[in-house]
């Protein structure tokens, strides 16, 4: 098949597409094709995901997420299959979205990209179109992706089309953003693409900006880059406004009320996700090889990633300050997703608070309303019994569910007296202090 009976059949919506990895992102993106009037098959290798996908459910939550994969598949516009090669086979567009974690010493782990795309490989035929949406450290399409699509015996640009278009959705709002997004996509050649261009334009009202795919490989990790170091800029004004017993949030406030272009970040008591605390040291492991130290990057990683500790220096001093020692106290920990309103836990700064507060308080509880999940303590997803005789409690996620928490009600649970380090800042402090209750936060003393 040409380019242009392919861009026909993306026009009229009768290209079938395949989408590699049914995640956070993949699912999302597979159900709003489908919703779109193309005919998707979902490929997982993990048989649970397939297995609830093909009965119409959603195995995350998102917004919005479960009513239209129930649609779509009672409609026989989406299904799921763990045979990635014959699903392949049996597409015109193959649409690669799985994850690209680092490993302990940070480095990229492309280990599930690789194979993705060895399965891809087997299946690819002439005329097909290979989009990868994948965040990627900046050089992998030339250095790994080409040379395993090419296992096939098929020439990128010549046999088959290829683009690059990373996700930019943000997650709680996923649906949404997936159709209103601008978007970037590099293509291998013009023509490439032009084909990813025709096909996203189908599914969101953003506007699409192409380019080269090294280009864009670098846009997307700079993103997120810009992302970490706002964030690591607020944490830092956080803790020196802690220090000159000025309230961050009001200083930050006024300063985002300059007339040109200051907008500062949130702090919080580190960041989390798949994607922030993990992009950065895709340039920076980039850039070494270059014999390049990217100092203000890897600066923001390493303040980022003090804030738990931070966290946990701010709950002994606290404890300290109503005469109770973390050894003898219980603390209760408040949100163990990585941010408000999400079940994901991927590279949550709880973990490190929670497995910490094991080893050194008398006892940790904690809580989340969205998800179970324990680090090896005791969890629970009913807050009375989290917080019930805790000398002190501890916000980590800002759920909505806190934010809207009856604090007169969770102050008859708590023993007494009790304090409360608030690491999203969304109690009021007055509020707290009038109950009777200790109280600090991040970026408050
Ligand atoms: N956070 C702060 N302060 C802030 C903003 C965030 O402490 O002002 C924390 C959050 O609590 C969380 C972490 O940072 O722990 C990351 O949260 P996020 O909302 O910045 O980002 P993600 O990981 O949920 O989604 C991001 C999005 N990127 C940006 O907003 C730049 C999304 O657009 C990307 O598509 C996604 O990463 C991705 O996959 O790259």
């Amino acid at each position: 098949m040409d380019g242009m009976e392919l861009k026909n059949l993306i026009e009229d919506g009768r290209a079938r597409i395949a989408v590699v990895g049914l995640g956070y992102v993949g699912l999302p993106l597979a159900a709003l094709f489908a919703k779109k009037g193309f005919t998707v098959t979902g490929i997982d290798i993990r048989p649970e995901t397939v297995e609830m996908v093909n009965s119409g459910r959603a195995p995350i939550s998102e917004d919005g997420l479960d009513a239209l994969v129930e649609d779509v598949v009672r409609e026989g516009r989406l299904c799921a299959t763990l045979d990635g090669v014959d699903a392949v086979k049996a597409s015109h567009v193959v649409i690669v979205v799985v994850q690209t974690p680092i490993h302990e010493d940070k480095s990229p782990d492309l280990s599930v990209l690789e194979s993705a795309l060895e399965t891809v490989s087997k299946g690819l035929g002439k005329g097909h179109l290979v989009v990868i949406e994948s965040t990627i450290p900046p050089g992998t399409t030339r250095e790994v992706i080409v040379p395993l699509l090419e296992a096939s015996g098929l020439e990128a640009g010549r046999d088959f089309f290829l683009a690059y278009t990373p996700e930019r959705a943000i997650p709680t709002r996923t649906l949404r953003e997936i159709q209103t997004n601008s978007r970037i996509i590099g293509g291998i050649n013009r023509e490439s693409a032009r084909l990813a261009e025709s096909l996203y334009s189908r599914l969101t009202t953003g506007d699409i900006m192409t380019g080269d795919i090294p280009t864009v490989e670098v846009v997307k990790v700079i993103e997120n880059t810009f992302r970490d170091v706002n964030i690591a800029l607020a944490n830092e004004i956080a803790l020196f406004c802690e220090g000159v017993g000025v309230d961050a949030l009001k200083a930050i406030e006024m300063a985002n009320k300059h007339p040109r272009g200051v907008n500062l970040h949130m702090p919080g008591p580190g960041v989390g996700g798949h994607c922030i605390p993990k992009d950065p040291y895709f340039l920076i492991g980039k850039a070494r090889e270059l014999g390049m130290e990217l100092r203000v990057i890897t600066a923001a990683r390493r303040l980022n990633e003090s804030m738990p500790q931070h966290i946990l220096d701010k709950i002994e001093e606290s404890l300290n300050s109503i005469g109770k020692s973390l050894e003898e106290s219980k603390v209760a920990v408040l949100g163990v997703a990585y941010k408000g309103n999400t079940d994901d836990t991927r590279s949550t700064p709880s973990e490190e608070v929670v497995r910490t507060l094991m080893r050194l308080s008398s006892e940790v509880f904690s809580h989340d309303p969205l998800v179970s999940q324990d680090f090896g303590g005791k969890f629970s997803n009913d807050i009375r019994e989290a917080v019930e005789g805790a000398d002190c409690v501890v916000i980590m996620t800002d759920h909505d569910e806190y934010r809207q928490m009856d604090l007169k009600e969770l102050q008859k649970h708590l023993k007494q007296p009790c304090v409360i380090v608030d690491g999203r800042r969304i109690l009021d402090p007055e509020e707290v202090r009038d109950l009777g209750l200790g109280y600090t936060g991040v970026g408050y003393q």
